[in-house]
């Protein structure tokens, strides 16, 4: 209907067609609406109903109370916080304000890390919108909200069925006062691969448009070159730049001796002069110990000028004891979650920490109260999402041996599962750490821990060890990523590749040694824009060119659901998960005001051609759809 508008145009028939004749002429997307929003979002409680929710298993839809939500006076202003500081200051002055701090400043991982490491990313914005306000009025003490990049982007679309920016603009506009910080994974931005350095500059500088202040960027080979030009777009956005060192190995151990401290301190110098306003040590597996934490927090203070944050993953169970000894040794902020989402795969707990400083030297600059009652609602919540829990419910101090990620644990033991594997996971770990020795011993966070994962896999199920490997290898297809990571195309290790097992690997390919980004062609963002236009018949805004720039796959399966069904994100996450009961009632605003009373009447016999039809009752009228019964 758009190009038939657009070839009708009068303008159009006058030869004037060029784009800013389709932003002066709005009636242009006036197009005759084929389905209505409510009938799509019966079709897709219907299919859910029927059919279930990929990846977990169909059952009943559980029975929940509201969540508990603190009382919170709206009338009173928002209390001014961090994000204040920045527009005000600048990023110079908000280093400086950081360095005036004697209290220790905390960011939250609640609404990205907590729930990527714990529940595979899948808490859906509704469940923070829900409680983004309140957080705005009791979490102005944080220096950030890490609430956006790493998986969010891709789970968004993939799975969820939601648009991450949308997240990102609606809680911007909700969260005003405190700092937003988001997982930026250097030249991979938030995905698994190195992209060309147009779409990494586009994407900066878009999420900061969007309301990202914080970008702690890495490399997950630690490659500085990896992340270069996303610290320089963010500076140029007038952002905050926090380039992290990925922790891995043991600084105290003299056995494991390709990353000690010098190297770090090396690491940091380097950052520095690349642009770095605050320094993060991403330990990302958490194989920090506190004595190391201590000793490398008081070296990198004594080698850089820079606020120093710490992140770490509580598998262990030693992340208070890491966190104290950080903080004796003047470590800056710390990455906490709120206490109902925090341990094990997760942050340690804020309210823990806030309790095992007090009184002493250097507390913790929150209101533990305030903690307590967010806490509970995020106890609630977390309910919803009970299929996505990883099992583990105990501390795993193996972690300190096969030094996989807080968020690939149970990744890998899924995709162990899916190639008939379950039975032999003990040997999967043992082989992850055997694989990191073999590659050389890397740093392991996305993507080069998808790299280790993936040949971990290979090898068990193809019972290869590393002789085997090496002497079986040129007659061996190695999996895709393997070759790859050979090839360069996500960076260069530190220490360089281990040679015969590259040309192993490679065969007749070549490695390159350069940048990545310098060789990508960059991304034709017009071409991107025209060919979704054309297929959405709908205007296409820059940031769905870039999520398409990103994962192109993804995005085109996103949008094919958005036609099918229309905005399922304003659904309630029992609602989106499991559909509804008979005779159910639900209330959804698709719109501020806007809201639609829907009630499951009851489910049609399957047909011959395998379809069904569900009766609903929509704002009190009669609706039925019709949906195909996969079950
Ligand atoms: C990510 O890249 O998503 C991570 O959380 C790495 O630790
Ligand atoms: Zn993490």
């Amino acid at each position: 209907p758009f190009l038939e508008n657009v070839v009708k145009h009068p303008n159009f028939l006058k030869g004037e067609f060029d784009t800013s004749f389709i932003d002066s002429t709005p009636e242009l997307f006036i197009f005759p609406v084929r389905k209505d929003r409510g009938t799509k979002l019966l079709s897709y409680i219907g299919n859910v109903t029927v059919n279930g929710f990929p990846g977990i298993e169909k059952k009943k839809k559980p029975i929940h109370a509201n969540p508990r939500k603190p009382e919170v006076d709206f009338t009173a202003p928002i209390p001014q916080g961090t994000k204040q500081i920045l527009d005000a200051q600048g990023p110079e002055g908000l280093v400086k304000w950081i360095h005036e701090q004697k209290e220790v400043l905390l960011t939250d991982t609640t609404f990205r890390d907590a729930h990527q490491s714990l529940l595979a990313t899948r808490v859906r914005s509704f469940d923070m919108f829900n409680i983004a306000k309140e957080t705005a009025h009791l979490q102005n003490d944080l220096f950030s909200m890490e609430m956006w990049g790493g998986a969010t982007f891709d789970v968004s679309y993939r799975f969820l069925k939601e648009d991450p920016w949308q997240r990102l603009i609606k809680l911007r506009e909700q969260v005003p006062n405190v700092l937003f910080q988001m997982l930026f994974r250097g030249a991979n931005a938030v995905g698994y691969k190195n992209y060309p350095d147009n779409v990494i500059r586009e994407f900066a500088r878009a999420s900061a448009d969007a309301g990202i202040d914080v970008f702690r960027i890495f490399d997950s080979l630690n490659w500085i070159k990896g992340m270069e030009v996303a610290i320089d777009e963010v500076r140029q956005s007038g952002k905050i730049a926090e380039a992290a060192i990925c922790y891995t190995g043991d600084i105290l151990d003299p056995s494991r001796d390709k990353y000690t401290v010098q190297y770090y301190k090396d690491m940091a110098k380097e950052l520095e002069a690349a642009g770095a306003h605050i320094l993060a040590i991403k330990d990302m597996a958490g194989l920090l110990k506190p004595e190391a934490a201590y000793r490398l927090v008081s070296e990198l203070k004594d080698t850089v000028s820079l606020p120093i944050h710490l992140h770490t993953h509580d598998t262990s169970g030693n992340g208070i004891y890491l966190y104290s000894k950080a903080i004796e040794a003047g470590v800056d902020i710390v990455d906490t979650a709120l206490g109902t989402m925090a341990g094990l795969t997760s942050q340690p707990s804020a309210n823990s920490l806030y309790y095992a400083m007090k009184g002493g030297g250097r507390e913790v600059r929150t209101d533990v109260a305030s903690l307590e009652k967010l806490s509970h609602y995020w106890e609630d919540v977390r309910k919803y999402y009970s299929d996505f829990e990883s099992g583990m419910n105990s501390p795993h101090s193996e972690i300190y041996v096969h030094e996989m990620p807080g968020g690939q644990y149970s990744n890998l033991q899924q995709q162990a599962k899916a190639v008939g594997l379950g039975m032999r996971w003990e040997e999967v770990k043992e082989m992850y750490s055997r694989v990191n020795m073999l590659f050389g011993d890397v740093v392991k966070v996305t993507p080069s821990s998808k790299v280790v994962g993936d040949m971990a896999l290979f090898m068990v199920q193809n019972d290869l060890n590393e002789e085997t490997v090496l002497t079986r290898g040129m007659n061996i297809d190695f999996p895709e990523s393997v070759i790859e990571f050979f090839e360069g195309y996500i960076g260069q290790p530190h220490g360089g590749f281990p040679k015969e097992l590259q040309s192993v690997v490679l065969k007749e390919r070549k490695p390159i040694t350069v940048r990545p980004g310098e060789l990508l062609e960059p991304a034709d963002f017009d071409g991107i824009k025209n060919s979704l236009f054309e297929k959405l018949e709908r205007p296409v805004t820059s940031q769905e060119v870039l999520a398409y720039a990103l994962y192109p796959k993804v995005f085109d399966e996103y949008t094919a659901t958005d036609q099918q069904f229309g905005n399922v994100s304003v659904l309630d996450t029992l609602t989106f998960l499991y559909g509804m009961r008979l005779g159910e009632e639900i209330e959804v605003e698709i719109e501020k005001g806007k809201t639609l009373m829907i009630k499951m009447v009851s489910i049609g016999e399957p047909q011959k051609d395998g379809t069904r039809t569900i009766y609903f009752e929509l704002n009190g009228q009669p609706r039925e759809v019709s949906i195909q019964d996969m079950t």
